[in-house]
């Protein structure tokens, strides 16, 4: 017998049903740690990353003398921050949405910060705008916040 039209349609239907039914894998993002990159020196790139919960995030040290580390201050409520040791890859495993802060250590002043974005953003973007950061980390952090959706009310002059 051929299978008919009707058929297809609903083996089509049967597969969509199952696709929709399996959760989503999670997915390893990377993030270099550069001494020059598209942004500048002193970068991690990309600096901004929107994932899921359950995502995780790889920290490279592609450039020696960097590290990845979170910013007090710009965590979700109740959630662990991370701290990667110099020239050391780190996977950070992120399950609660919200935004999430990080620097590296020695080149903070410079700029050297980064967004992650998880999930829908969580409730934690307010406070996570009004941390204070040093020399040029408070204009880089504006502009990363600024992607993930929660813009600072008055960009540091
Ligand atoms: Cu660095």
């Amino acid at each position: 017998m051929r299978p008919t039209f009707a058929m297809a349609v609903a083996v089509a239907g049967v597969l969509a049903t199952l696709a929709a039914a399996t959760p989503a894998t999670a997915t390893d993002h990377q993030v270099k740690m550069l001494n020059r990159g598209a942004a500048g020196m002193m970068v991690f790139e990309p600096a901004y990353l929107a994932v899921q919960p359950g995502d995780t995030v790889t920290f490279l040290p592609t450039d020696k003398g960097h590290n990845a580390e979170a910013i007090a201050g710009m965590l979700p409520d109740g959630t662990d921050g991370f701290k990667g040791g110099m020239n050391k890859e780190i996977t950070v495993a992120f399950e609660t949405q919200g935004i999430y802060g990080y620097k590296c250590a020695p080149h903070y002043a410079m700029g050297m910060v980064g967004v992650i974005k998880v999930g829908d953003g969580g409730t934690n973007a307010d406070a996570a705008a009004k941390t204070r950061h040093p020399g040029k980390a408070k204009k880089v952090m504006a502009a990363l916040l600024g992607e993930a959706g929660n813009p600072v009310a008055a960009l540091p002059k």
